[in-house]
């Protein structure tokens, strides 16, 4: 039987990941960071610790086969908090991959990578990196990372372009777009663990959403097919002001973009 560890497994997406692939009866490793993980029930594989240290990791991928690799920093900060939790402990995660031959590492990468398309533009997945920040700029050296262990070592990879995925409804105009409900979400997973030679494949991490930002009808390397819609709320989302500020409403990342942006007005002349 295929055995899989979790990292991140005490975040938001960890915690649903935890419970709903141990219910669909994967052999489950759970590791949290700093803080240990309660068990769910008696002999859980659990363990925690700093990625950044190759000795976690040696415990963490010890009998392995796949990895889903959910751990990092998950929101926009400082440029050297980035490089701690999502380049350099990342780069322990695969060294680690190879000592243990490990199969398979699925990336937890993020929509964030492409934030700076614009609302009216539906991608595809050989789309242009457009980072709207050092988060998302950390999901593009990982998505790189994941090619380059494929081509380089042999180790499959799949990057996951995770929209909004957070165990509730859609809550805002954007999420119509970039939600993924939590069905969807263990069965994006559970194709990842189970597709067939998949080398290396990016693949959109959203609900068959009708307002998504990134083109489904090309379908995906693992067979990942969303059952479920944003739009069925688009009714009550819709009737509620739009939270984010006019900046934000205009790129996919939404309230990311924002985060030291610089205005037009107080940007380098362009040459003309
Ligand atoms: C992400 O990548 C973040 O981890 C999460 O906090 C959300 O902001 C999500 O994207 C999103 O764009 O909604």
């Amino acid at each position: 039987m295929t055995k899989v560890a979790l990292s991140g497994a005490g975040g938001i997406v960890g915690s649903i990941l935890r419970k709903g692939l141990r219910e669909r009866g994967i052999d489950l490793r759970a590791a949290g960071g700093s803080r240990p993980l309660t068990p769910m029930f008696d002999g859980e594989d659990v363990m925690h610790g700093d990625l950044r240290d190759a000795t976690v990791v040696d415990r963490l991928l010890d009998g392995i086969d796949v990895l889903i690799h959910m751990a990092g920093t998950s929101v926009e900060k400082p440029l050297p908090e980035i490089i701690e939790n999502n380049l350099r402990a990342l780069y322990e995660v695969y060294e680690g991959a190879r000592r243990h031959k490990v199969r398979r590492v699925v990336f937890a990468s993020s929509n964030h990578a492409f934030g700076m398309h614009p609302v009216g533009q539906r991608l595809r997945l050989d789309a242009a990196y457009r980072p709207d920040g050092f988060y998302g700029l950390s999901k593009v050296w990982g998505e790189a990372l994941a090619r380059m262990y494929w081509d380089k070592h042999g180790i499959e990879g799949i990057s996951l372009r995770i929209g909004t995925t957070m165990g509730k409804p859609p809550e805002n105009e954007r999420h119509l777009s970039t939600w993924m409900g939590t069905d969807d979400l263990l069965q994006l997973v559970q194709r990842c663990i189970e597709a067939p030679n998949v080398g290396y494949a990016a693949v959109w991490g959203i609900s068959d959403n009708r307002r998504a930002y990134y083109d489904l009808s090309e379908g995906n390397a693992i067979g990942y097919r969303p059952q479920q819609s944003a739009e069925d709320w688009a009714a009550e989302v819709l009737a509620q002001p739009n939270p984010l500020d006019p900046v934000a409403q205009r790129f996919q990342g939404g309230g990311f973009v924002t985060i030291d942006y610089t205005p037009p007005d107080q940007r380098p002349e362009v040459l003309r």
